[in-house]
């Protein structure tokens, strides 16, 4: 099955083998800093939209690789719309983090509700360590009502939740990636993961693109991003102000 078909037909593709052991090393190293910079709290609540002022957040989120393997499945013209670091520690460390269940486009206020998120391993990721866990062909089935988790430390902004009552938990498949390969998931793909329950932490960078066609719109004072830059292709509707692309002098 081709790439595309299977994005079409499971809602997501992974593993992709993007980035090299010498570079994901170099981009760990760096991350490293970030957490030191910000503290490990900080850090597992979540670092979010700082693509602009890190030159290695940057390169990682508009490498020629993930944009082609982006564009391959979502088409050419893309905007990047943010870039989020999801950072579990060690339950034993630091408590209980997970993700719960949700679908992404339900709280972004876009229109049309279409958005693709790249997950960049930058630790080695598996059901150990708290993978992701993706429910194949979730996405077909349109949005669903989300309410709010009753369990502490549920590092979604907003604390959403789908009852599981609403799909079937136990199709999920755990998304085990190598630092450094990528998987791709679909904006309406139900999804998210448990605690980390080894002694070892699971970063992963996921890069928010929409296409230029797809409207942001502000609700509760809330904006979904503010910096659209777009990073590949034409935008030819120019429904919202476009951030120019960042400049490093290094
Ligand atoms: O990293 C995780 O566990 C969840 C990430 C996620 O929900 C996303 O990238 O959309």
């Amino acid at each position: 099955m081709d790439l595309n078909t299977q994005f079409d037909q499971q809602g997501y593709v992974f593993p992709l083998d993007i980035f090299s052991e010498a570079q994901i090393h170099a981009c760990r190293r760096a991350f490293d800093e970030l957490e030191q910079e910000f503290g490990k709290e900080h850090t597992q609540k979540g670092i979010m939209a700082k693509e602009q002022e890190y030159a290695f957040i940057w390169k990682l989120a508009t490498d020629k690789r993930l944009l082609d393997a982006v564009a391959s499945v979502y088409g050419n013209d893309l905007v990047l719309a943010g870039t989020h670091f999801f950072c579990k520690y060690p339950v034993a460390e630091l408590g209980t983090a997970y993700v719960a269940w949700h679908q992404d486009v339900t709280y972004w206020n876009l229109d049309p509700p279409q958005a693709i998120s790249a997950w960049i391993a930058i630790d080695d990721v598996d059901e150990e360590n708290g993978a992701m866990l993706f429910v194949p062909g979730s996405h077909r089935h349109g949005i669903l009502e989300h309410g709010k988790s009753d369990q502490h430390g549920n590092l979604l902004s907003i604390n959403q939740a789908l009852d599981e009552g609403l799909f079937n938990p136990t199709e999920a498949v755990t998304v085990n990636l190598k630092a450094g390969q990528v998987s791709l998931h679909d904006g309406m793909l139900i999804h998210g993961s448990h605690p980390n329950h080894s002694s070892r932490r699971r970063c992963g960078m996921t890069v928010r693109f929409i296409r230029p066609d797809v409207r942001i719109v502000p609700k509760d004072n809330q904006v979904f991003t503010q910096n659209a830059v777009l990073v590949r292709g034409k935008d030819q509707f120019h429904f919202q102000h476009r951030t120019p692309a960042p400049t490093f002098d290094h």
